[in-house]
């Protein structure tokens, strides 16, 4: 059998001492952190857009990236090869899932049921190689923004012959996820977003996309597919202003469309940030909203106010992410998957291992950090102390809801000696004590 990648051998855990790139530091899949293995806390996987069909253009150049796969011809063989490469690749890291849109592992053919014919040969292949490497999918999705006829959008075009083009693209997309056993499905929005008001009929575009994911959820129940459905907000780009553009837009619209209980998030690193949050503010707030279900784990460059997607490394970041996620009890079924990609610089095949490497490292070390500091309790002490008052007298009466502006006005005056006595925030203390237990761990 063809080795795809034969200067790389299994990546295996050597220890934070070992100086070998191509090992892992800290993530050690069987360790135990808590109750459960790392490997089960962070089900990382790899997404097969970005690692075996993104080839490094740029708006500004061509290919950079060459793989042994991209010399083939005929594309049903192409997509063949190709997947057989990916699973050496997830087989060699030790990754347990994996993400692909449809058009990611299977090339279109003249028709909708010639496209159909050809994913359903391509997912027979990888049935088998699931199988044979162990490896499980995570998510499933439909790519409903490369394709021309998907310019004004895909549920949001101002177009019906479109809108009803998608829903068989997603019809065929979540079957497939199902015969692959996919523990969730996503919708990301693509280009259901405007570029100006002047031509958008913004009321209409939203309704629509609320039926088109009532229709989805319909034929999920339909079809017996038991995983999550995740929306996975973005601000703009490639639109200026995307429908989903972050956690609280999305929860404000699945309440108003009834779809609460049938969708979660699937959040990115990248994405909060392009919607002026951090990455802990996005995971936080899906937490609170019982919305997080699941992390497209990268990150951006503070410089680049676009959508870079580069590998997770800062270590501060992942910290807080996995402690927003152990506060959530985990992330299964969702997992963190690595929706990022190797520079176009960076273009030979050691770089996409040294790549997933440093960051299952960086998210293994989050979570070792998380984990104590979860445990330790100290944030968690100092926000009770915090809000103590809510717990006693007024601030009681005001939780219960059993209080009114009458009443508030009455104690106030009858109980209230100015000046209010407040306590300090301590916010670089804590900065400091988040340090400390980074610089302490290993
Ligand atoms: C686009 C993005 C997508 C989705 C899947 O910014 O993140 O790769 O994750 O369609
Ligand atoms: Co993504």
């Amino acid at each position: 059998m063809t080795e795809y990648f034969p200067e790389i051998k299994k990546v295996e855990y050597e220890g934070n001492k070992s100086r070998k790139t191509l090992s892992f530091k800290h993530y050690n899949p069987e360790e135990k952190v808590g109750n459960k293995s790392m490997s089960d806390h962070l089900r990382f996987s790899v997404a097969y857009w970005h690692s075996f069909t993104d080839r490094g253009t740029d708006p500004f150049g061509a290919a950079t990236i060459q793989r042994p796969w991209d010399e083939i011809e005929n594309p049903m063989s192409k997509a063949k090869e190709r997947a057989r490469a990916a699973f050496e690749f997830m087989e060699k890291l030790g990754l347990d899932y994996f993400c692909f849109h449809d058009r990611d592992i299977a090339p279109p053919g003249d028709s909708l049921k010639e496209t159909n014919d050809n994913l359903d040969e391509i997912v027979s292949l990888f049935q088998e190689l699931m199988e044979d490497k162990d490896v499980e999918l995570l998510w499933g999705t439909a790519n409903l923004f490369e394709h021309p006829r998907y310019a004004h959008g895909a549920a949001t075009s101002p177009n019906s012959e479109v809108f009803a083009y998608a829903a068989a693209q997603v019809k065929k997309a979540m079957e497939v996820t199902k015969r692959l056993g996919g523990s969730n499905y996503v919708f990301w929005g693509g280009r259901e977003g405007y570029q100006t008001l002047l031509n958008t009929d913004l009321g209409l575009e939203q309704d629509n996309l609320a039926r088109f994911l009532t229709m989805a959820a319909d034929h999920a129940e339909r079809i017996g597919f038991e995983g999550q459905l995740l929306i996975e907000p973005k601000p703009m780009e490639p639109t200026k202003h995307q429908y989903d553009f972050d956690v609280e837009h999305l929860a404000a619209f699945l309440r108003r469309y009834g779809l609460e209980r049938q969708f979660k998030a699937n959040i990115e690193a990248n994405h909060a940030t392009l919607a002026g949050h951090d990455f802990h503010h996005e995971l936080a707030y899906a937490r609170e909203n019982d919305l997080l279900g699941s992390v497209d784990a990268n990150q951006g460059d503070p410089m680049l106010g676009w959508d870079t997607d580069q590998f997770p490394t800062n270590i501060y970041g992942t910290t807080l992410a996995m402690y927003e996620i152990l506060r959530n009890n985990g992330l299964a079924p969702g997992g963190l998957n690595f929706d990022a990609k190797v520079r176009r610089e960076s273009f030979k095949p050691r770089d996409l291992f040294a790549a997933h490497i440093a960051g299952i490292d960086s998210f293994a070390f989050g979570l070792k950090v998380a984990h104590r500091l979860k445990e330790d309790g100290v944030l968690e002490e100092f926000k009770q102390d915090r809000y103590s008052s809510f717990r006693e007298e007024v601030g009681k009466k005001i939780c219960q809801n059993e209080t009114n502006f009458d009443e508030l006005e009455s104690y106030v005056i009858e109980h209230i000696k100015e000046p209010i006595v407040l306590n300090s925030g301590r916010q670089e203390e804590l900065e400091g004590l988040l340090n400390s237990y980074i610089t302490t761990t290993n």
